[in-house]
């Protein structure tokens, strides 16, 4: 059976561990078989319990000691070893034999979209059966400007992965009603963001880049989650099947 491997894509502290452990239980709730891996060497506690764990081959401390670096050093030293364990990772993922794995990347997330390791592993594993979930964070998305940062960065992230996206809105359970029905109006409407943008500031000194995302097509619906009470599961999962399936069902990935 053909695996799917959907990995959380986010800035540092956006919930990317939080979601993989909420998506894996709602897929647990309906029966559908799934695991966990964790790709962050530099994890000191996860929410999951991962059925891989990159810890297993990687972790910081040991970087630090032998090649005598500090922590930051480290993690980059220990992104890039990933991709040398890429083969490793693909053969224990195949014997797990899960039609959903769900791939938790490290903390910071340039160490897996601006660092080799991310794409080896994509291609190693199967760019054709790869997915993104890129999670926005809340508090930076909820002012006009921070969301557009926030779209550059999933937008960067998609250039450079070149694998297909599903952009969520995490933790959307921290944001006030109001501030979350603008969050997903900007992310449908772009001359509502625009507005915005100008009522943030008179002059607008990304305006060119700006109309550079909305040509490209890179605004698109966020699919409000949240971890805490699982809001948005089912949401995640019609959007791999759409991608995947063309909207089929699904028979073909639960057992
Ligand atoms: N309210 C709320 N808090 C959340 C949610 N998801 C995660 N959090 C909290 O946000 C913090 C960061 O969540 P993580 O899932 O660890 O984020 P991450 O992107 O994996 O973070 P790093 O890997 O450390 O960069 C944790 O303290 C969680 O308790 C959510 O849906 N709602
Ligand atoms: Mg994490």
């Amino acid at each position: 059976m053909d695996q799917v491997f959907v990995f959380m894509v986010g800035t540092a502290g956006a919930g990317k561990s939080y979601l993989t452990k909420a998506f894996s239980e709602w897929l647990d709730f309906k029966k559908i078989d799934n695991i966990t891996v964790n790709l962050d060497p530099g994890a000191e506690k996860l929410p999951y319990n991962p059925d891989i764990d990159v810890r297993e081959w990687i972790t910081l401390a040991d970087i630090m000691e032998k090649y005598d670096v500090g922590p930051n050093g480290a993690q980059i030293i220990g992104a890039d070893l990933i991709s040398t364990i890429a083969k490793d990772l693909k053969d224990e993922i195949e014997y797990e034999g899960a039609p959903y794995v769900i791939i938790d990347t490290p903390g910071q997330m340039e160490l897996f979209t601006m660092r080799r390791s991310g794409e080896v592993i994509i291609r190693v594993l199967g760019r054709e059966r790869s997915v993104m979930v890129y999670l926005f964070d809340p508090v930076v998305s909820k002012t006009p400007s921070g969301f557009l940062s926030c779209l550059f960065m999933c937008s960067s992230a998609v250039f450079r992965l070149n694998v297909p996206q599903i952009p969520v809105l995490a933790k959307a359970d921290v944001l006030e009603e109001h501030e979350l029905e603008k969050v997903l109006e900007w992310s449908n409407d772009p001359d509502a963001l625009y507005d915005d943008l100008l009522k943030e500031s008179e002059k607008v000194l990304s305006g060119e880049l700006f109309y550079m995302l909305r040509e490209l097509g890179l605004f698109r619906p966020l699919i409000p989650v949240s971890a805490v009470t699982g809001y948005g599961m089912d949401d995640i999962y019609d959007g791999i099947q759409e991608l995947f399936y063309g909207g089929d069902d699904l028979e073909k990935l639960i057992y």
